[in-house]
């Protein structure tokens, strides 16, 4: 009897025993399937991929999203430059879709990988940056302006002057951006903000000296800013403008009268990106209508997908922050690449940064 005993004892010992290895082996199974998960990495401006939009892809395609994002083009085009090649996607505007193709930054865009491209609309496709689309798909497009704060900005303003208002001193943002800040000045000053004259560039940057000591902060997520009324006017872009008004109800966004910028974001992968299939089904992805529309419902850019306006509401679709009346889009000048004067414009930004 303590003979079986003792043998079932044993037996029973060995088979927990067992069951403990076989959790253990599994548990390592799976933790090291998760690990191979693929992992597409997103490099975009904030406010750009919603937790919505990334989580949705990871799910249907069973990887994982992650995202990081940048202030200006010209960061992007830094990083990149300096060798960073871990990243699948990005989303440069027009005039650095061009210069990233002359760097050879970007890869081609297979289009086979890419049904849902024939749903954008040939108003965005086939720009100058660009003119075959062969490394590029259109995003979401918008322009600058001021976001002011009806309360207490009065009047409401109409001129880019009201930023160098001495009654606003502290209270307002400017755009930290080497060609939107100094392009502000230019128009302001009757300029092209594409010029390579260095005389008007000069003059551009003499006026934004002149304001700084007015200016409370230079920062491109001004949305932030406004909500919490930590400033009272943002020189900054209409979905940011927009999507603050939808927080605070007495924000509104004036194209000031000399003219603006305007612009196309745009979805790339970098030449050395990790994941191209990957990265080619993600904007497949983004190309879907009813994504599309999320994506501007949440950005409140506008969509380049004319589809997507069968799923969004009037109140996005007929807002005149994202389409402009005629007369301001007359008013309004797309940033070019400039080449080598494009130099010019950063040394500029540098100094008047600098003093
Ligand atoms: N929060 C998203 C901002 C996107 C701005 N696009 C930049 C345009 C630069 N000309």
């Amino acid at each position: 009897m303590p003979h079986i005993s003792k043998s079932l004892f044993c037996l029973r010992y060995t088979v927990n025993s067992l069951l403990i290895i076989c959790m253990i082996v599994s548990a390592l199974l799976i933790s090291s399937c998760s690990d191979q998960k693929q992992q597409l990495n997103v490099f975009t401006w904030a406010g750009y991929v919603n937790d919505e939009i990334r989580t949705g892809f990871e799910k249907e395609f069973g990887v994982k999203v992650v995202v990081d994002t940048y202030a200006t083009n010209e960061d992007l085009h830094a990083k990149l430059s300096l060798g960073a090649t871990g990243y699948d996607i990005i989303m440069p505007s027009d005039y650095m879709v061009s210069i990233m193709i002359k760097s050879e930054l970007l890869a081609k865009l297979n289009q086979d990988n890419i049904p849902n491209f024939e749903s954008i609309s040939p108003d965005f496709l086939d720009k100058y940056f660009d003119p075959e689309n062969r490394y590029s798909v259109p995003y979401t497009f918008g322009t600058a302006g001021i976001a002011y704060d009806s309360d207490v900005v009065s009047p409401a303003p109409d001129s880019w002057t009201v930023l160098w208002n001495e009654k606003y001193k502290n209270q307002f943002s400017m755009l930290d951006d080497p060609r939107e800040t100094p392009g502000l000045a230019l128009k302001m000053l009757g300029y092209s903000l594409n010029t390579t004259d260095p005389e008007e560039l000069n003059q551009a940057k003499e006026k934004l000296l002149e304001q700084k000591p007015l200016v409370k902060q230079y920062k491109n997520e001004a949305e932030e800013l406004l909500i919490a009324g930590d400033v009272v006017m943002a020189h900054c872009w209409s979905g940011d403008a927009f999507r603050a008004a939808a927080e605070r109800s007495s924000l509104r966004y004036v194209i000031p009268k000399e003219g603006s910028s305007q612009f196309i974001d745009n979805v790339c992968i970098p030449k050395f990106a990790p994941h191209k299939d990957l990265a080619e089904k993600f904007i497949n992805y983004l190309l879907r209508p009813e994504i599309n529309a999320k994506i501007s419902a949440f950005t409140k850019y506008g969509t380049c997908v004319p589809a997507a306006k069968d799923h969004l509401p009037d109140a996005i679709l007929m807002h005149e922050y994202i389409y402009p009346s005629e007369d301001v889009l007359q008013s309004l000048e797309w940033i070019r690449d400039q080449g080598d004067f494009t130099q010019q414009y950063s040394r500029a930004w540098e100094e008047i940064k600098a003093k």
